[in-house]
Parts: structure tokens; sequence; C-alpha cells
């Protein structure tokens, strides 16, 4: 199993939390939550060290170094599954409430029998919690606000989680083939339950599931369910030749589902998940892909990161579908950050990652001096990275675009001199402060920096932190506006924790002219590899290739931007 660096630090965390959850010892809590934040810290891939060198390059006793290594290898490890065994699977739910740490959910557990965040609600609103000792009144309605806040968008998955389990998933799985549909396939932000679709036998695949399962919520011949790592995965059972209707039907949305039969409907024909039959009923036509399927619903295949039913059936009925971006058509990635700031990669280390990577260029977008906690770089930092970068570039492939990441102050002033910004090939302008103001002082903060002549792109511009933190209240179609008469791009940030802006967002920036520049913001190697979700939300905008600024050769990028 390929683990990335974050996958198993949030594995080891996850053991830290649930340690902490049992009011285990506290130092073995610290010791796995600071062998996560040394693995992520890690330049070099986790995976391709031995028992040793764990020791010696994380500095973790023997002991963690092989949960390491059994992780890396499995995906899991057995020490983590009895914790699993023994802490109920709600209160892993808990500890993403506000206001709920380790500590005081094993608290509500041992001494309220408290195990799910809809018990956590009920304890409250009944007055139970400020009995206890050195709570009161004022936390227990903090704790409620965060129970009741505890909802939709919280509960759902970022891409990087939902990736970690499918590859656990593939590893019980293999050989069997199968596909992944739901809304992991869309390409949306967040996802809420894995689906899958598989032509293999259930009694093969079945038991192997049963294997893995916290829980089994549902196994039978036509659909199995059960509960992996907390979440829900649902896989349907079909054959070869009714393959398209079932992944059609299982990738959704459900608006476009609803659309297409109702459209079906219209022309006599009734489409469900096995095929397609007439008004009679009678036969029931099956296909063994989905553009078989909607070539006999009289359309083109539709991308499923269209499927939304947000126009593009009938953009498909018209023959005016949009020809969407493709990995291959991005040259480059737009937001990188080194360790001349809070980035664990050299310069020289960005440059052979990028050009491993088969890349044109790419960026080094470090963060101004006003953003301390990230060792911003001053004006006199830039000019020198600025030489070595140009070092770097007489023999890179890849060439490095000197650039940075500049704070957008609290007053709507930049974080350097426009002296600086202008002897930069390609700045970003970025919120990192200031996120709680209300909507019209912020919306001016980004407009402002949009005005600014030497900003190209406004980085990831509602600053949300997907499940963790809300939006700043910038009002998008002002920024949009001005984005666009100044020439201004703005930022998919692709790191799954923010994917920001959004696929609608992009759609209606797109829509006014606006370009989108994709960026993986990434700090180590393993991150720029995040490109693809900033792709998936550049597609759910609608975006082709000349809206997205990562398309761009070089000499255009640098020459027509600035
Ligand atoms: P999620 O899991 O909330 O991120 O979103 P989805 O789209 O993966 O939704 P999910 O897992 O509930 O269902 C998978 C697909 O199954 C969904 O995209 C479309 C289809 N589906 C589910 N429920 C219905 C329904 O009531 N009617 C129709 N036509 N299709 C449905
Ligand atoms: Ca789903
Ligand atoms: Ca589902
Ligand atoms: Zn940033």
């Amino acid at each position: 199993m390929d683990c990335t660096n974050r996958q198993v630090a949030e594995t080891l965390r996850l053991m830290g939390q649930l340690h902490e959850v049992r009011g285990d010892n506290p130092f073995r809590v610290r010791a796995f939550m600071t062998g996560a934040d040394a693995i992520e810290r890690l330049t070099r891939g986790v995976n391709e060290l031995d028992l040793e060198e764990l020791q010696v390059l994380v500095g973790i006793g023997e002991r963690l170094a092989t949960i390491v290594l059994e992780i890396c290898k499995t995906g899991s490890s057995e020490e983590l599954a009895a914790l699993q065994n023994e802490v109920p699977a709600g209160l892993v739910d808990l500890l993403r409430v506000e206001g709920v740490g380790p500590k005081t959910a094993g608290r509500l557990w041992r001494e309220l029998g408290v195990t799910s965040v809809a018990e956590l609600k009920e304890a409250a609103e009944r007055g139970r919690i400020r009995r206890l000792k050195g709570f009161g009144p004022k936390r227990e309605a903090e704790l409620l606000r965060g129970a009741e806040r505890f909802s939709g968008e919280e509960r759902r998955m970022n891409r990087a989680t939902a990736e970690f389990l499918l590859s656990g998933l593939a590893e019980v799985l293999a050989p069997a083939r199968y596909v992944v549909a739901g809304s992991y396939r869309r390409g949306r932000e967040t996802v809420g339950d894995l689906d899958l679709v598989s032509c293999e036998s259930p009694k093969e695949l079945n038991p192997r599931l049963a294997a893995i399962a916290d829980e089994v919520i549902e196994m039978g011949e036509r659909r199995t369910s059960i509960r992996y790592r907390g979440e829900r995965v649902d896989l349907r059972f079909t054959t070869p030749d009714g393959l398209g209707p079932m992944l059609l039907y299982l990738t959704g949305s459900k608006a476009f589902n609803i659309k297409l039969r109702d459209r079906a409907l219209l022309e006599g024909l009734r489409v469900n998940e096995y095929g397609i039959a007439g008004r009679d009923g009678a036969s029931l036509e099956t296909f063994p892909d989905e553009a078989s399927m909607l070539g006999a619903l009289g359309l083109p295949f539709i991308p499923p990161e269209l499927r939304e039913d947000r126009g593009e059936i009938e953009a498909a009925e018209h023959g005016t579908l949009p020809d969407l971006v493709t990995a291959g058509d991005l040259r480059g990635d737009l937001h990188v950050h080194s360790n001349w700031s809070d980035g664990a990669l050299s310069l020289d280390e960005i440059a052979t990652e990028g050009t491993r990577r088969g890349y044109e260029y790419l960026i080094v977008s470090d963060h101004s001096e006003t953003l301390r906690v990230a060792h911003g770089l001053s004006e006199r930092d830039l000019a020198e990275q600025r030489h070595t970068i140009e070092v770097i570039n007489r023999d890179s492939p890849c060439r490095l675009i000197a650039g940075v990441e500049v704070d957008i102050l609290a007053d709507g002033t930049l974080g350097l001199p426009d002296r600086a910004l202008a002897d930069l090939e390609l700045v970003i302008a970025s919120l990192h402060s200031g996120l709680r103001q209300d909507q019209d002082q912020v919306t001016r903060r980004v407009i402002a920096a949009c005005e600014n002549e030497h900003v190209d792109i406004i980085g990831h511009p509602t600053g949300r932190l997907l499940g963790r933190r809300k939006a700043a209240a910038v009002d998008l179609s002002r920024v949009i506006k001005a984005a666009a008469e100044h020439g201004t791009a703005l930022e998919i940030n692709a790191s799954p924790f923010r994917l920001d802006l959004d696929d609608v967002a992009v759609r209606s920036a797109r829509d006014r002219g606006v370009r989108l520049s994709i960026g993986t913001d990434a700090h180590r190697a393993d991150e720029l590899d995040q490109l693809r979700h900033g792709l998936a939300t550049a597609r759910r905008g609608w975006c082709t290739g000349g809206d997205v600024l990562n398309t761009l050769p070089l000499d255009r990028l640098l020459g027509g931007t600035s």
C-alpha cells in the first residue's frame, strides 16, 4: 500500500486521539502526536524508510517505528484496530465537534455515557453536562452550539481522506475489478460516502469486505454496505453487460439522474440502474458502458464532473458541452512553498520534482514577512532567493518562476512594498488574517489586491478550511467583477483541505471571463500531486483549457499577466 506521509501521520494522530479518549498515559499520547508531526515534515517518503532509519530520521522509538512500518504496509495497524474496537465509532465524530478535544470526549463518554454527536446534543439539552466537574452552563452552551453546527458539510470527508480509504479498499479488493462512482467520481470537494460498482461475484467480495468492516450495515447479492474506518461504503454488484446503467445511476448526481429519467419518459422510455425499457415495460435493454447508454438516449458522453443538473443535459442535447481542461493541458503548478519559508523542499528539490512531473514551470511562492508563523520572507530575502532561482534555472528543464504569496493585510494594504512586488515574476496575494471582518470590509481588501497592478493571482480567495473553518464573508460577485476588470486571476487552491474557490464560484468566474489559476499550495513533495483535486474543481466549474492560467506556455504566462 502506497501511503503518503500525510496519510501515515493522520493514522498516527487518530491513534493518539483514541489513546487520549481512553485516558491512557499522556506520554504515549504525545509520542503519537509528535511522531505524526515529524512524519509530515519529512522530505522523504516514509514508505522508503526501514526500522532503523525511522528511528533516526523521524526521531521516534522502536515501538512507534514498528507501528509506522505496519501502517505503510497494510494501511492500518493491530493496535488501531484494537483501539477502534474499544472506543465507540461515534466518538471519532465527537472529536470533530468544535470545542471537543480528546480529553473532553473521553470524560463525556466515561462519565455520561455519551458516544455520538446526537447524544452530546441530548445531554447538553437536558443540562447534564453542566453538572460535570469543571464544566458549568457556559461550557455546556458552547458544546450544544458545536453539536448543532456539526451537520452537513462537517460530516463529509475531504478528498484526501476519501482517497486514503479507497486505497485501503483497493488493497483488500485486489485483484477484483470495480469502479468508484458517486460524488467522489464527480470530483466533488467533499464526499459523504463512497460508492463502488463491481462485476465480480458477491461470494468473492463480501467476505473480504466483512473482514475489514467496523460494522456490516447490509450484505447481499445485489448490494453491500459497510462502515469502514468510520465511513460508509456502498457497493453495488452488476454484470459486464449491465455496467453502463449501474455506473451511470450510482455516479449520479441524484438531480442529474432525475432529469435524465424525466427527459427519457417524455419519449416513452423508462430509465433505471439496470437499463432502458419501453413504456410497456416490455424488454429491458442493457449497456456495457455509460457512453452507449447515453447514446441510446440521444446524448453524447457527459463527463462525470458536470453531472449536477446545472445545464449540462441541455448543453449535451445542443452539442455545446464545454471541452473541459485535462491533466495533460496543465504545464505547471502555480502555488508552491519552499524551505525559505514554511515548506520542506529546497529550491533545487522543487526544480527536480517539477522536472520529474514533466512540468514546464513551477512557481516558488513563499509567504511575505508579515506572516511570521510561516517565517515569511523580506524584500531582501526575496532578492536573494531570486538570485538562487536564476542559478538553478540555468540547467533545470523545469523553469522556476520567482513569485511570492504576499499577505493582504487587515487594512487592505499588502505585506510587501510595490517595489518588491515589481521585481517578482508572478505575485499571489492572499488573506491570512482578519478573516472574520464583516462582508464589506473583507471584500474591499480583496478588491484592493485585484486592483494592484503587481498582483496576478488572488490565492485561496475565501480562506475556508473544509470542515474546520468557514469561508470569510467575501462577496465573490464583487471580487469576480473586479478581477475581470483588472485581469487578475483567481486561484483554485488544490489542497484537499481547501479547494477554494469552489466549483460554483469557479463557474461564475469563468463565465465572466476571469482566468483561474490552479495551485497545490504544496509544502512537501507529495503535496504537489494535489493538483488533480484542483483540476477536478476546474472541470466542475466548466473550465476549458483557455480558462486556466496553468495551460499557458511560460512566455505568455509571464508576459500576458504582469
Ligand atoms: P454524497 O455521498 O453525499 O457525497 O453524494 P453522492 O452523490 O455520492 O450520493 P449517494 O452516495 O447518496 O448516492 C450515490 C448516487 O446514487 C447518487 O449520486 C445518485 C444515486 N441516487 C441515490 N439516491 C437516489 C434517488 O433517490 N434517486 C435517484 N434517481 N438516484 C439516486
Ligand atoms: Ca456517495
Ligand atoms: Ca452512497
Ligand atoms: Zn496561503
